[in-house]
Parts: structure tokens; C-alpha cells; sequence
């Protein structure tokens, strides 16, 4: 799968349950991105948000099961997460100070179900 200036792209949208490995690619062109693996009923555009606009990971209604922390674009990182069945979000929670911008409200945001 593979992040970008603003979208997740999952390579497959259902996916067993159980161990689940993640080979995710960030394609910039210009910013680090992160991936965080929420499971939740909610839809990913409604997931509760701080005052800047980023998700409140703690929030209610989702559960944070993990992630592969901000890394730049051109590289890659794997990773499992041991999942059960539901349904999940994948998200980048980058918030850019500088340019005051969420990465969670430009669209880095994909639903993903675990059967
Ligand atoms: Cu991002």
C-alpha cells in the first residue's frame, strides 16, 4: 500500500484476520507520512478530532491498535498487526505546524475490513 500528498491507497480493502503485514511505500512527492491502524464502526471521515483538525486517537468510538510512525517519501517500511475482525481506518495523523494542515482532513483516510 502506499501514502501520499493526501490519500492512503490500501492495496486490498478486506483482508483474514489475524497476523497482517503492511508493506507500505510513501510516495510523497514532498512529505513524511505515518500509517495508524484504528479499528472502528465509525466512518473514516468521522472519527473525533482535536482543535487542529487531527484525530484524537484517544477519542471515543476508536480504538488505536498501532502504527508505522512518520518515515519520508521514497522509502518503505513493513510491519504486522495482529488483527481481529471488524472494521478499521487507516490514517496518517501528521499535523504540519507550519503550514497548519491535518493530513487526516486533506483525505489520508481509508476504510479497511478485517474478516
Ligand atoms: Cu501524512
Amino acid at each position: 500500500m502506499s501514502l501520499q500528498e493526501f490519500a492512503v491507497i490500501p492495496s486490498e480493502d478486506t483482508v483474514e484476520k489475524g497476523k497482517v503485514t503492511f508493506n507500505v511505500s510513501n510516495k510523497g512527492p514532498e512529505d513524511d507520512h505515518e500509517l495508524v491502524v484504528i479499528k472502528t464502526d465509525l466512518s473514516p471521515v468521522d472519527l473525533p478530532t482535536n482543535p487542529n483538525g487531527s484525530v484524537n486517537e484517544e477519542g471515543q468510538g476508536i480504538e488505536a491498535i498501532g502504527e508505522i510512525a512518520e518515515f519520508p517519501p521514497g522509502e518503505e517500511r513493513t510491519q504486522a498487526f495482529d488483527l481481529e475482525s471488524g472494521s478499521y481506518v487507516l490514517i496518517c495523523n501528521v499535523y504540519d505546524e507550519a503550514e497548519t494542515e491535518s493530513h487526516y482532513q486533506e483525505g489520508m483516510r481509508v476504510s479497511l475490513t478485517v474478516e
